[in-house]
C-alpha cells in the first residue's frame, strides 16, 4: 500500500506555520508582533499584519486596521505604541506612564479612552487598507470598511505632510529613531550624538528581560531614546519647526508616505463620490516623488539617504531604508534600475554573500550580523523589496528573494530577524510580520 503522505511543499508549510503563529498572537482586536517582548499593538506592524491576515480572515484584517484607528489623535497622528490596559505596567518599557498620552490630550488631542505613545511609526497604512479591501470587495463594502477609514488615513497622511514637514519641502521628517521603525539604524548616530543620554539607573529596559542583549540596543541608545521621548512629551507632543532636537528625512518613511497617497487614489477611486478625489492624491504623490528625488537621491551611491533636517545636509550611512523607494511606481526608470544593481552589489550582496537584504551596509563600519536594525535582515523590508523588484519589472530576482524569505521564515520559526549571510534566528520567535508577509508569499 503507498504511503498516502505527501512531502509538504515550502508555501504549504509556510502557509500552516503563519496562520498558527497570527492566531496565538491575536488578541480579540488586534494581534501583538510577540507575546513576550512586544505585549501591544504596534502601528506599522499591524500594516504588515493586516496584509497577512486579509488571506485568512478579510473581517480580521479589517479589524486589525480599526483597532489601531481608534487611537487615532485628533491632529491626524496614528501613535506608534496602543497599550493594552490588561497588560502590567514593568512588561514593555516605554510603558503609558512615561508617555502620559491622556493627559497631552489638550493640545495634540491625544484620546482621553485608550494609553498610546506620543511617537508616530512609518505610514503602511493606506497601502493596507487598500489591500485588505482587495482580498474581498464586497464584504468590505457591506461593511463600509473603507468608508469609515479613508478620513482618518487622510488625516493621518496629513499630518505627516503638514506638521511634520519640518524641512519645508514636502517630505516628512521623522523626530525619533523609533519613528523609522528601524530603531538603531547607523544613520541615526551622527544626529543622535547631539542627544545627551538620560541617566541610565532613571529607566528600567524590559527588553532586556526577553530578549538578548547582543541582538539589541545598546544602553547609551536608550538613554538618548529615552531623553529624546521624554522631551518630545513635556513639550505636549508639539510639532512647531526649530523645537525638535532630532529631525530627520528618511527615504523608507517617505517612500511608504508616497505608497500610501497611491492607495488613497485607489480608495478614492472605489468609493466614487465627490469627498474623494483620486486625482488629488495622485497629484499629491507624484510630487512628494520628485521631492524625495531631489532631497535625497545619491547617484553617486544608486541609492537614496537620510537628509538631516537640522544640519541640513545628507547622511553617508548607507542603509536599506534608502533601497525602499524601488515600491514607488513613478520612480525615474534610472533610478530604480541603479537601485536593483545596488541590492545585488557589493553594499547589500543580494545573490552573493547575502540570502536577504540586510538592514545595513555589509561593507558599513557600524555593520553588525547581529544586532537589530544593524545589519540583520528584517522580513518587511525584504517583503517591501519583492515588490518593487515585481513592479520594475525584476521578476527573477524576486522570485528568488521570495524563495529565500520561505526557506528563512520557516527555518528560523518565523524569526523578528535573521543573520542576512546564514539566515540563522535573531531576536524573538514567531514575530507576527514575519508570518503574515511569509503568508502573503506563500500564495
Ligand atoms: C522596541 C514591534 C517593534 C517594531 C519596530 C522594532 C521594534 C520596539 O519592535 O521596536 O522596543 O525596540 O524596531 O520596528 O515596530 O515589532
Amino acid at each position: 500500500v503507498e504511503s498516502a503522505v505527501q512531502p509538504r511543499s515550502l508555501p504549504s508549510l509556510a502557509y500552516d506555520g503563519a496562520c498558527r503563529v497570527l492566531s496565538g498572537n491575536w488578541t480579540g482586536s488586534s494581534t501583538v508582533p510577540s507575546r513576550a517582548l512586544y505585549p501591544h499593538q504596534w502601528s506599522w506592524d499591524s500594516g504588515f499584519i493586516a496584509i497577512g491576515l486579509r488571506h485568512v480572515s478579510p473581517a480580521r484584517a479589517q479589524r486589525e486596521l480599526e483597532t489601531l484607528f481608534a487611537a487615532q489623535w485628533a491632529d491626524g497622528r496614528v501613535p506608534h505604541i496602543v497599550f493594552n490596559p490588561e497588560i502590567p505596567l514593568g512588561a514593555y518599557f516605554p510603558s503609558p506612564d512615561f508617555w502620559r498620552s491622556s493627559a497631552a490630550g489638550d493640545k495634540a488631542g491625544a484620546p482621553a479612552s485608550v494609553e498610546t505613545s506620543g511617537v508616530v511609526q512609518p505610514p503602511v497604512h493606506a497601502l493596507a487598507a487598500w489591500l485588505v479591501h482587495q482580498a474581498d470587495p464586497a464584504a468590505s463594502a457591506r461593511r463600509g470598511f473603507l468608508r469609515r477609514l479613508y478620513p482618518r488615513l487622510v488625516a493621518w497622511q496629513r499630518y505627516l505632510t503638514g506638521p511634520r514637514d519640518l524641512g519645508g519641502h514636502g517630505l516628512a521628517a521623522i523626530v525619533h529613531p523609533w519613528e523609522s521603525g528601524m530603531d538603531n539604524s547607523p544613520c541615526w548616530d551622527p544626529p543622535l550624538a547631539r542627544i545627551s543620554p538620560a541617566a541610565s539607573g532613571s529607566f528600567h529596559r524590559a527588553d532586556l528581560d526577553h530578549g538578548c542583549r547582543a541582538d539589541r540596543p545598546t544602553d547609551l541608545d536608550y538613554g538618548r531614546y529615552v531623553r529624546l521621548a521624554g522631551s518630545y512629551r513635556d513639550r505636549g507632543y508639539e510639532d512647531r519647526p526649530g523645537t525638535h532636537p532630532f529631525a530627520v528625512e528618511d527615504p523608507a518613511f517617505n517612500a511608504l508616505l508616497i505608497a500610501s497617497e497611491y492607495a488613497l487614489a485607489d480608495i478614492a477611486a472605489a468609493l466614487g463620490d465627490e469627498a474623494a478625489d483620486p486625482a488629488e492624491h495622485l497629484v499629491r504623490a507624484e510630487s512628494l516623488t520628485w521631492a524625495l528625488v531631489s532631497r535625497l537621491w545619491s547617484e553617486e551611491e544608486g541609492l537614496f539617504l537620510c537628509r538631516d533636517v537640522l544640519a541640513d545636509e545628507r547622511l553617508p550611512q548607507r542603509s536599506a531604508a534608502g533601497l525602499l523607494p524601488l515600491v514607488l511606481p513613478g520612480l525615474p526608470e534610472e533610478v530604480a534600475a541603479a537601485l536593483l544593481r545596488t541590492a545585488r552589489g557589493p553594499h547589500f550582496g543580494l545573490g552573493g554573500p547575502a540570502r536577504l537584504v540586510p538592514s545595513y551596509d555589509l561593507t558599513g563600519s557600524g555593520f553588525d550580523p547581529a544586532r537589530y536594525w544593524r545589519g540583520p535582515a528584517w522580513f518587511n523590508v525584504n517583503w517591501l523589496l519583492e515588490r518593487g523588484m515585481r513592479l520594475h519589472g525584476a521578476d527573477l530576482t524576486a522570485d528568488a528573494l521570495r524563495a529565500e524569505m520561505l526557506r528563512a521564515a520557516v527555518a528560523s520559526d518565523f524569526a523578528e530577524y535573521v543573520d542576512p549571510f546564514s539566515g540563522k534566528a535573531r531576536g524573538t520567535r514567531d514575530f507576527s510580520w514575519t508570518a503574515a508577509l511569509t503568508l502573503d508569499l506563500s500564495l
